[in-house]
């Protein structure tokens, strides 16, 4: 197939899936076109069928806001058109499932093109509710041949807040390449890391408000009362400055790494005793399950699809949102008790593989991809 992707090229778990299922897409011998304001984060390395198409835009002082939904939407029209791309799959709804339905508008009888659109989280849960956005999403998504949500939870609240019949959506879980993510890669950072053998706890996001990492910090004031270790920090984004403020005054700068944002996060995993993610809301929480992955315990939020990334007393623990005392409690049980993190980085490990792993996931998307083609051509 001859397959379109757009989504947000910057740091966040939308543009690593749909960068990761490109590249996977392509290792399969499909032929993948990334139409986007920039080169994705995670699209690091030549490969003979991936393409990139930066979109133009022109400023002009009259754009308070310039109008990149309609640039996009040339963007695609124009690559659909050179690259007799069969489909083209968008991910987070806004605007791209509305840029994608003003292309496929634009090629009516001159190309049947079918759109995909994957939901991730905000764009239902947060922006797309919206009084400036809902009655837009609604109507694009609903345009959208095909639907997909990365979660049960996301799918759920879908069709609530947006009145899409549940059949029209396909719930394809987020997936992580657990060749790559995997505990114990070489060479291990943990001496540079934690240079008097600490135990590693580690918060890896986009730092938004919805993260919380205030509670990042707090929590990990209350494990560093008891347990020799250090906080790794990896990432950029508005609440930085309130997570570093925190840290001041705390008192605690001296055990706390702040990496910026790094791309090979795998790296960094692979060598994390605990990961928190103490999240507001979170639809899948890919970083989760990229640390469960790379074998390291997660304590998150009881919240959105959390519950169906990790098991709760299994692959790490749920708490309430905000309940701090809580969730320092479990990450003190994990990290005091050599034993007990060890099972459940091995449990979180196995359940990532069998259940998230890219070789059973990406051919999901095949599927319905063919499904949505009406055809089982390749
Ligand atoms: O929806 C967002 O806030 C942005 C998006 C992103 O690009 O990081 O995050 C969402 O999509 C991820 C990938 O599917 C999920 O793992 C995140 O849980 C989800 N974020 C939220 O729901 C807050």
């Amino acid at each position: 197939m001859k397959i379109g992707i757009t989504c947000y090229p910057t740091y966040g778990g939308s543009g690593a899936v749909a960068t990761h299922l490109g590249l996977e897409l392509a290792e399969r011998g499909h032929e993948v076109h990334f139409i986007s304001y920039d080169q994705p984060f995670r699209l690091a390395h030549f490969h003979e069928r991936v393409f990139f198409h930066e979109v133009e835009m022109e400023d002009y002082p009259l754009f308070k806001h310039p109008p990149y939904a309609l640039a996009l939407a040339v963007a695609l029209h124009d690559a659909v058109r050179k690259h007799e791309l069969d489909l083209v799959h968008v991910h987070y709804a806004i605007p791209h499932a509305t840029s994608a339905w003003v292309a496929c508008e634009m090629l009516e009888g001159e190309r049947d093109l079918k759109i995909v659109t994957t939901l991730h989280g905000t764009d239902i849960t947060l922006v797309g509710l919206h009084p400036s956005f809902q009655a837009i999403t609604q109507f694009s998504i609903l345009r959208s041949h095909g639907l997909t949500a990365v979660s049960d939870f996301l799918k759920r609240e879908t069709v609530r807040d947006f009145s899409v019949p549940e059949s029209r959506i396909e719930v394809v879980p987020n997936f992580v390449d657990t060749r790559i993510y995997r505990p114990g890669l070489e060479p291990c950072h943990r001496a540079t890391l934690a240079p008097d053998g600490e135990k590693i706890v580690m918060h890896i996001s986009n730092f938004r408000p919805v993260k919380r990492v205030e509670d990042v910090v707090d929590i990990f004031a209350r494990v560093l009362g008891e347990i020799p270790s250090r906080l790794v920090l990896v990432g950029d984004g508005p609440d930085l400055p309130r997570a570093r403020a925190k840290v001041e005054e705390l008192g605690i700068r001296d055990r706390v790494v702040f990496l910026g944002e790094y791309t090979p996060v795998q790296e960094l995993l692979s060598c994390s005793d605990l990961f928190l993610l103490p999240s507001r809301s979170e639809s899948f929480g890919l970083a989760a399950l990229e640390a469960m992955a790379c074998g390291s315990p997660v304590v998150a939020s009881r919240v959105g699809g959390l519950p169906e990334v990790i098991i709760d007393g299994e692959t790490g623990y749920l708490c309430e949102v905000g309940d701090i005392d809580e969730m320092a409690a479990a990450s003190i049980r994990i990290l005091s008790d050599d034993k007990h993190g060890k099972e459940l980085s091995d449990a979180g490990r196995a359940f990532a593989v069998k259940h998230f792993s890219s070789e059973f996931i990406v051919p999901q998307y095949e599927e319905y991809y063919r499904r949505i083609l009406g055809s089982q051509s390749s």
